[in-house]
């Protein structure tokens, strides 16, 4: 950089499809904008490319990327989770000055984004642990940005920050989420209901495919007609599945997604959420359904030996056109409903994160802000913002209007059932949609089995139990140990 050169208003470390994206997109708000990368081949690519011609100022050490911010610094990390995040910071934070702030728009564990923040305040630092979803296209062109951490960070990148996200009808994509790892909270539970949507739709996909035989093309319409009822399951993900399904391999002219291998990769963020979900006491079926789908996909080998020794006949019969239009009818409200249980169990778990971390959490506005630049974006999230606006307290989701409207409801309750039979008896693996099912089961029964549980307990380990007809704690002597 030359010392003539006017300093940057923002910084960008780590120069992967992120952070390029990103840069591009800070740029393209008017702000000048200064980049570095680890490897330096990476940064000198991006310059003589999609870089050239724009304010940015490419830099090949940390001191010269530090010079080249103007103070106090504002400093994004967008570098692989995980140890790279600490590394980096560790060659960073020596060289800033009190009040510089960073911000970490990886996708970080937040029990490590509080680590973090502590290290930076014990530094006179700022910090905000910044979620960040829409993939690469919505980093160019408007993600959902969830930062969360030193409040007064927030406050000083807010006017770049409400610049690059997305715009939906009620504002930019952004809000302040709230203290310490709280940002990476929610992005972690937004992609655990990203995972328990995918699986329903991989689901759908499933029992179309092998259940009804339709052809890649037939679904490719079916998830178009899908996407395009507004009030249902208008979603990106659905409409993403509608265009995979569409696109057909070059070389072979086949459905590219028939020639994809069928092991489904991931990072650790649906098992987080899953794995805090069971920390703090709350139910998220259809999100760990989606996990373990995921875990027993990559099992390839052995699904392959059981296929063979386990070969059975198909069990469900369509007679017709008829069937498999009224199964399609079926599906698409069953699908309705799970995808709302996912939601429904990342919004509780949210509450409950909320009290447990004292994140104040403001679920409206979380609902708001996931309208448009991420995955999960979709017709269901104005109806979950009106929601919690109404009641912030509420008990559950599917406690509300319109997912409590008794008909629609009871309709759709009884498609689901329906398909979660047809799929028994098809042999085709249902994880998420019987999830949802049972967990919509429990939710409505208002006496389950728990109590022979606690029996048992008590039996051989002297637990205890409570009773319906009395208060108070009780044991019973079920057997006669001295004398077996
Ligand atoms: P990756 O997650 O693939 O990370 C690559 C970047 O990390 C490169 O810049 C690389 O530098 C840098 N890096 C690594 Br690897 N180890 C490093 C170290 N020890 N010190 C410094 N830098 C190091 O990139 P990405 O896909 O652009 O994602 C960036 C972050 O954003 C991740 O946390 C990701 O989970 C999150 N995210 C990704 C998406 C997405 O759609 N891809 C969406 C939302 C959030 P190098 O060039 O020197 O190797």
């Amino acid at each position: 950089m030359d010392k003539h050169q006017r300093k940057a208003d923002f910084g960008l470390v780590g120069m992967a499809v992120m952070g390029q994206n990103l840069a591009l997109n800070v740029e393209s708000k008017g702000f000048t904008v200064a980049v570095y990368n680890r490897t330096a081949a990476r940064t000198e690519e991006f310059a003589k490319t999609r870089a050239q011609g724009r304010r940015i100022i490419p830099t090949y050490s940390v001191e010269e990327f530090i010079r080249a911010l103007e103070r106090p610094r504002k400093i994004m990390l967008m570098v692989k989770a995980g140890a790279p995040v600490d590394e980096m910071l560790e060659h960073l934070m020596p060289h800033l000055d009190r009040g510089d702030i960073l911000i970490d728009g990886g996708n970080s564990f937040f029990k490590d984004t509080e680590r973090r923040l502590r290290q930076a305040e014990e530094r006179g630092l700022l910090y905000l642990g910044t979620g960040v979803s829409g993939g690469e296209y919505g980093a160019l062109h408007g993600p959902s940005l969830m930062p969360g951490g030193h409040r007064e960070a927030y406050d000083r990148v807010a006017p770049i920050f409400m610049k690059i996200a997305a715009q939906v009808e009620d504002g930019p994509c952004c809000a302040y989420i709230g203290p310490g790892g709280a940002g990476h909270y929610i992005k972690m539970v937004h992609n655990g209901i990203e995972y328990g949507v995918m699986e329903i739709l991989a689901e759908s996909y499933d029992l179309m495919r092998r259940g009804l035989g339709l052809t890649a093309e037939e679904m490719s319409r079916i998830y178009a007609d899908w996407n395009a009822n507004e009030n249902e399951l208008s979603s990106y993900l659905v409409e993403i599945t509608a265009e995979i399904l569409a696109r057909k391999d070059e070389e072979t002219g086949r459905p590219l997604v028939e020639l994809i291998l069928d092991k489904a990769q991931q990072k650790g963020t649906g098992k987080w959420t899953s794995q805090n979900a069971l920390d703090l006491g709350i139910p998220t079926p259809t999100i760990t359904a989606a996990v373990n789908a995921r875990i027993i996909s990559a099992f390839k080998e052995e699904r392959a030996e059981g296929a063979k020794l386990f070969a059975e006949p198909v069990g469900a019969n369509f007679s017709g056109d008829q069937d498999k239009f009224k199964f399609l009818e079926d599906l698409r409200a069953a699908v309705y409903l799970a995808v709302m249980t996912s939601y429904a169990q990342g919004f509780k778990l949210l509450q409950a994160a909320s009290q447990e971390y004292d994140y104040k959490l403001n679920l409206a506005e979380i609902a708001r802000i996931w309208k448009g630049g991420c995955i999960i974006r979709s017709g269901l999230l104005r109806e979950i913002q009106r929601a919690y606006g109404e009641e912030s307290g509420l008990k559950n989701l599917l406690f509300a209007e319109p997912f409590r409207t008794a008909a629609l409801a009871r309709a759709r309750i009884k498609a689901l059932r329906r398909v979660v039979t047809t799929a028994h008896e098809l042999g085709i693996p249902v994880p998420g949609l019987s999830a949802s099912l049972n967990y919509y089961d429990a939710y409505r029964s208002e006496r389950l089995p728990a109590n022979l549980i606690q029996a048992q307990r008590d039996y051989f380990g002297a637990h205890t139990y409570e009773r319906i007809d009395k208060p108070g704690k009780f044991h019973t002597e079920w057997q006669d140990i001295y004398t077996a």
